[in-house]
């Protein structure tokens, strides 16, 4: 039985699991759902969800009420991060950590830390740039926002001065959300001083034939 996604096209979250899929070369069937962004663009600018989030049988699956969800074979998980590290584990523990805990748990790191360190003022930056209509933006807020992510991907670009790779000397599934991350912030244009250790590791993430899935860039930086 084929891997169902409920998720939607513009949320990072979404994209680390398509990303994941992608890399794995598994095939899925993909379920558009959310609550606050559908085809029409932001709920905030009166644009229509997707829905099917609030229904009783995705609650069911999902009580956050959020994307991404998957099921595999009857196996239903939520939380983006929880997702891609079961389907490295499940299909291809080689290609996501070379089957080695220690690269294993210095990828969750990396993911752990995108979690709780870039996902928040990234957020802020495309809320407010795309989402948000004009009356209720905060240019102060955004300008937080792009100062406290540069001192954040100045921690990445530290890090690629040891190793090729977010967690090590080899591709891994810490680079899956952190791409994302990296795409965007290029695609923004708010880098505030050089990071040439970036630019190359972007390049590199660029060249895999996977990026293809997160590539357009209006499923980044759109209303
Ligand atoms: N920690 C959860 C957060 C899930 C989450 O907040 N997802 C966002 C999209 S990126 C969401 O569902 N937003 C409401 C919506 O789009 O309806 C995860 O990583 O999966």
């Amino acid at each position: 039985m084929a891997i169902k996604l409920w998720g939607r096209p513009t949320s990072a979250r979404t994209q680390k699991v398509m990303l994941a899929l992608a890399e794995l070369n598994l095939e899925y069937e993909y379920i558009l759902a959310s609550a606050t962004m559908g085809r029409k663009g932001s709920v905030a600018k009166g644009g229509q969800p997707f829905g099917v989030v609030d229904t009783p049988e995705y609650i069911l699956m999902n009580p956050t009420k959020t994307i991404p969800t998957i099921c595999d074979d009857g196996y239903v998980l939520w939380e983006s991060n929880a997702i891609v590290q079961y389907l490295g584990m499940h299909y291809n523990p080689h290609l996501f950590y070379r089957n080695d805990i220690l690269l294993c748990n210095s990828a969750l790191r990396w993911m752990m830390w995108e979690n709780n360190r870039l996902i928040g003022p990234m957020h802020d930056i495309v809320e407010q740039r795309f989402r948000v209509p004009a009356a209720d933006k905060n240019p102060q807020l955004e300008n937080d926002a792009v100062q406290k992510l540069n001192q954040e991907f100045e921690v990445i670009e530290n890090q690629l001065e040891k190793t090729e790779f977010i967690a090590g000397s080899s591709w891994s599934m810490g680079d899956i959300p952190i791409s994302i991350r990296c795409h965007r912030f290029f695609l923004l244009d708010i880098i505030t001083k050089p990071m040439p250790q970036l630019a190359r590791y972007y390049e590199t993430l660029k060249a895999r034939p996977s990026f293809k899935v997160i590539e357009d860039e209006t499923l980044h930086i759109s209303g």
